[in-house]
């Protein structure tokens, strides 16, 4: 299982970013940064106005009543989705859960990845399954997933999804295998080159 309780909530890790030179023209892109921020969120429902969007506002407000967590009514299997435009290499995902009140709701759910859409990408490879669900954020290590949509759902019936933040980082798959490679050994060559005169 890849899932681990939150302990530290300030972990991202700055150290595999390559800092760029002051010479740099040129732009790297963060290989690691929160890509669920800005793209487009649904759910398979919505209770008490707590739209699909507040779980990726960027906002990690723990408490429900503030207005930044999603919700759906309570159902089969609910889940909520979002769509990253464009496959990303995922290394990690962490949930805000909610903290005001029944944080064990959200025992039992799945984060899974993928390309398609069938069953509304439910079906999608299994990153983890939050089955001890005991602290304010759940980190899933999902380290070589790739995919457009990332999704969290609860299976079984009579289930409430309720999602305060997720956080989705990776890297596009053009970094690892194309422009960024060649826009960082361009960076070296700037960085490296002697001067010209
Ligand atoms: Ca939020």
């Amino acid at each position: 299982m890849k899932y681990t309780a939150d302990t530290n909530l300030d972990r991202r890790p700055t150290s595999i970013v390559n800092k760029p030179p002051p010479c740099a023209s040129v732009k790297l892109s963060h290989p690691t940064e929160n890509v669920a921020l800005g793209a487009s969120p649904t759910q398979s429902s919505t209770d008490e106005g707590a739209a699909a969007e507040g779980a990726n506002d960027g906002n990690s407000d723990n408490d429900f009543r503030h207005g930044s967590c999603s919700r759906t009514r309570k159902s089969k299997n609910p889940w909520w989705r979002v769509d990253l435009t464009e496959s990303f290499n995922v290394s990690d995902v962490i949930i805000t859960n909610r903290a005001d009140c029944c944080s064990d709701q959200l025992q039992g759910a799945e984060i899974r990845i993928g390309d398609s859409l069938e069953n509304e990408g439910n079906s999608n490879k299994l990153c983890g399954i939050a089955d001890a669900v005991f602290g304010p954020k759940l980190i899933f290590i999902c380290d070589g997933f790739i995919g457009r949509y990332v999704n969290v759902i609860i299976p079984g019936p009579d289930k409430i999804l309720t999602l305060c933040e997720v956080e989705i980082f990776g890297s596009e798959l053009e970094y690892l295998h194309g422009k960024g490679r060649l826009d960082t050994a361009l960076m070296l060559w700037l960085y490296t080159a002697p001067q010209l005169s």
